[in-house]
């Protein structure tokens, strides 16, 4: 008799790892982040595997309030544009508008890696196109997965130093789903 594969491995068939980027400036910030990510943990094909921890820094190249950032880590077996799809379902679940660039927001949220994968679409670029730049993505994608190489940049820690003058505050409180 010929065993089958044992069940983490059917769970981790055609399934990627995904790391999402979720931002907000407006409204309850942490009770938004939290709420998001349980949305998160309960799309269709998902599990939630890991968050950071929150963040909060001003606004980079726009204005307004200050905004509290976190990162969370996704096994999936949704498409790239069929999760882009649930994300911005939930942003705009949550009141997002757009009024003009980089205008506050209640809710943001990236698609900043899907696996090993390199896309530009019109409607989507992975890996995120300025995740290097930024120390609210940088710091807690780094808190998840400190050895992380991306496709076209490799190491991500060798970009900490360029973002050592951006001012950042870890919390202490957590996101939960709950
Ligand atoms: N998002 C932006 C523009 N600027 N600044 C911070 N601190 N955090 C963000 O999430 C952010 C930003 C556009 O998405
Ligand atoms: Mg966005
Ligand atoms: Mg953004």
């Amino acid at each position: 008799m010929t065993m089958g594969p044992a069940p983490a491995q059917i769970m981790s068939q055609g399934r990627s790892l995904v790391f999402i980027g979720l931002g907000a400036n407006l409204g309850d910030l942490t009770q938004t982040l939290s709420q998001a990510l349980a949305r998160l943990a309960a799309l269709p094909e998902t599990r939630l595997q890991a968050v950071s921890g929150i963040y909060r820094s001003a606004p980079v190249e726009a204005d307004g309030p200050d905004y509290l950032n976190a990162v969370a880590c996704l096994e999936t077996a949704l498409a790239p544009l069929d999760l882009l799809d649930h994300l911005q379902s939930l942003e705009l679940a949550h009141g997002r508008a757009r009024p003009f660039f980089n205008a506050p927001r209640t809710l943001d949220l990236d698609l900043l890696l899907y696996g090993e994968q390199q896309l530009q679409t019109e409607r989507l670029t992975v890996p995120h196109p300025r995740l290097q730049q930024r120390a609210f993505v940088l710091l807690p994608l780094l808190e998840l997965a400190p050895d992380l190489a991306v496709p076209g940049l490799g190491s991500l820690q060798r970009f900490l130093p360029a973002v050592a003058d951006q001012a950042i505050a870890r919390l202490d409180a957590a996101l939960s789903t709950a």
